[in-house]
C-alpha cells in the first residue's frame, strides 16, 4: 500500500517551517518500509499527549489515541499489556512529558515496557505559545518568563541512562534520512526505546542556526557500553551550549515487562488470557 495513505484529509494547522512535519513524514516512510517488511499498519498504534504535536494522530492514518496531557505512557503501557502483538509508539512534547509525565517516563524506562517514545522536543510549550518548559536553555525569555528562566534545562539523555531504558537515540529535525533510520530502529528494538527528537519551532523558538552550528553525527561501535554513552550524554554542556551529538546512544538486550507481567513463574498463562479471565470476574 502506498505511503501516501497514511495521511488523512484532516487540514493540518501546523505553521509552516515547524519541525512536526518531517517527524509525521519520517514516521509516515517508516511504517511504510515496516510494511513492506511483513509489519502490517494495523498492528501500529500511536499514543499522542497534548500540544501541537499531538495533532499527529489526527494527520497520520493509523491505529491512534489522542491522550491527556503528559499521560502517553500510561495509556500505550495499557494497550501494549492487554495486546503484547500491537507495536506501541507514542509521540510526545517536551513540556508533555518532561514536565506533566515525567514519572511515567521514569517508571517505564525502568520497567523497560516494550513501546518507543518519541519526544517532540521544541524545547518550548509550543500549543500555549511560548512558555518554558524543563529543557529550555538558561535565560530563555518566553510568555512566562519575560527576564529569562533561572534554571538549567535538564537532560533527558543522561536521565534515561540512569532510569534504565534499553534504547537511547537523539536526532534533529533538519536531519530527515538520520531520523528515518533512528525511529526504525528504535521501534524494531524490543525493550523501551526512548528518542529525544530535537524539533524546530518555527513560531515561538527557532533554533535552526543554532543547532546548524552545534549538532553533530556520533557513531559508536560499542552501544551496550554504559560508561561509554554516559560520557556521550554530557557532551552537550547546557552550561556552555556546546556541540550536540545526535545517533544512537545506547542499545541494550533486557527483559521485557510485558513478558513477565502478571507471570507467577516462567511457563504461566500469556497476559492475554489472564486479563480476559480478569475481565470476566468483572462482569
Ligand atoms: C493537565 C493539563 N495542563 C495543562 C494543559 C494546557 N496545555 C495544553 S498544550 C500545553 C503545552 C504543550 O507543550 P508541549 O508538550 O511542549 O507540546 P508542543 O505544543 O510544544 O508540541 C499545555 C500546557 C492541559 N491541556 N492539560
Ligand atoms: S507553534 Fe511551534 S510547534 Fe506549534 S505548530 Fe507552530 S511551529 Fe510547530
Ligand atoms: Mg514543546
Amino acid at each position: 500500500m502506498s505511503d501516501e495513505n497514511l495521511i488523512t484529509s484532516a487540514q493540518n494547522t501546523w505553521c509552516p517551517g515547524c519541525g512536526n512535519f518531517t517527524i509525521q513524514h519520517s514516521l509516515k516512510s517508516v511504517i511504510s518500509v515496516l510494511e513492506s517488511e511483513g509489519i502490517s499498519r494495523e498492528r501500529c498504534v500511536l499514543v499522542t499527549g497534548i500540544g501541537c504535536h499531538a495533532k499527529i494522530a489526527d494527520y497520520m492514518k493509523i491505529n491512534s489515541f489522542y491522550s491527556l496531557h503528559g499521560r502517553t505512557i500510561p495509556v500505550a503501557t495499557g494497550i501494549k499489556l492487554a495486546n503484547p502483538g500491537l507495536i506501541v509508539f507514542c509521540c510526545a512534547g517536551d513540556g508533555d512529558l518532561y514536565a506533566e509525565g515525567l514519572e511515567h517516563l521514569i517508571f517505564a524506562a525502568k520497567r523497560n515496557i516494550d513501546i518507543s517514545v518519541f519526544v517532540h522536543d521544541n524545547r518550548v510549550y509550543g500549543l500555549t505559545t511560548g512558555q518554558y518548559t524543563p529543557t529550555s536553555p538558561l535565560g530563555f525569555k518566553g510568555r512566562s518568563t519575560p527576564h529569562g528562566t533561572k534554571e538549567l534545562p535538564f537532560n533527558p539523555v543522561e536521565l534515561m541512562l540512569c532510569a534504565g531504558a534499553s534504547f537511547i537515540a537523539r536526532t534533529y529535525t533538519k536531519h530527515p534520512p538520520d531520523m528515518n533510520i533512528i525511529l526504525k530502529e528504535a521501534i524494531l528494538h524490543k525493550g523501551f526505546s526512548f528518542v529525544d527528537i530535537l524539533q524546530i519551532c518555527a513560531s515561538y523558538y527557532n533554533l535552526t542556526d543554532f543547532y546548524n552550528k552545534r549538532i553533530y553525527r556520533k557513531e559508536s561501535n560499542d552501544l551496550e557500553n554504559f560508561e561509554s554513552a554516559c560520557i556521550t550524554s554530557r557532551e552537550w554542556d547546557y552550561e556552555t551550549e556546546s556541540g550536540i551529538p545526535v545517533g544512537i546512544f545506547y542499545k541494550k538486550a533486557r527483559p521485557c515487562f510485558e513478558n513477565s507481567f502478571m507471570q507467577k513463574k516462567p511457563g504461566d498463562k500469556p497476559v492475554q488470557e489472564k486479563i480476559k479471565a480478569f475481565l470476566q470476574t468483572r462482569k
